[in-house]
């Protein structure tokens, strides 16, 4: 598995040389691609093999339905589903597999992503949906590489790995913070 890169080391997105497909990613539209993409990035970064789909609950119910339901099957462990606008996607998806889902409200439409949070969040008792924020894909992917690093070592060592090196950036950015600020008193 690759050391996890940051958001600014370089990544062409490509999960080129994995085969194994552990994660599932779903949007109702490929004008959801330019946000859901985020989520394949992460994988890609942590060297997770992902598949990425267009499918809608509304508009092609049977397709999704029959990919969410052989996700197990294929060896999949978590499945990530972004729509927007009337977002029934991710609970469509979450209905037909006891797999975890991830869903990503996604911001398009005049109410900006509103609409798409409401229906995704507000799951009826019994099927959940793990729902992350407005257009939020790249904590939809980090979700679901903790869920699958619940049985797998070395994710787990990578997210770590990733979390320290979040927080040395933190780290570097108060201490600029610091000096300019005491830069101010001084002058
Ligand atoms: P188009 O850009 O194709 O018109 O889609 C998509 O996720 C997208 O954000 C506009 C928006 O419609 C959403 N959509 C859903 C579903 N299918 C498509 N919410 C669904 O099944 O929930």
């Amino acid at each position: 598995m690759a050391r996890a890169r940051t958001e600014h080391e370089h990544s062409d997105g490509v999960n080129e040389g994995m085969s194994d497909i552990r994660v599932g990613i779903v949007m109702g539209s490929d004008s959801d691609w330019p946000t859901m993409k985020k989520a394949a990035k992460v994988c890609a970064d942590f060297g997770v093999g992902c598949e990425s789909r267009v499918l809608s609950a509304h508009r092609t119910p049977r397709e999704t339905a029959e990919w969410a339901e052989g996700a197990a099957e294929r060896g999949i462990g978590v499945l990530i589903a972004g729509a927007g606008v009337a977002a029934a996607l991710p609970g469509v998806v979450a209905a037909a597999t006891t797999l975890p889902v991830v869903g990503v409200p996604v911001a398009s439409g005049p109410l900006n992503g509103v609409d798409a949070l409401l229906a995704i969040v507000q799951m009826p008792p019994g099927i959940p949906v793990a729902t992350v924020g407005v257009n939020r894909a790249d904590n939809a992917a980090l979700l679901a590489l903790q869920i699958l690093a619940l049985g797998d070592a070395e994710l787990a060592a990578a997210l770590t790995d990733y979390r320290s090196r979040m927080g040395e950036g933190v780290a570097a950015a108060d201490e600029r913070v610091r000096r300019d600020s005491e830069s101010l008193e001084s002058a």
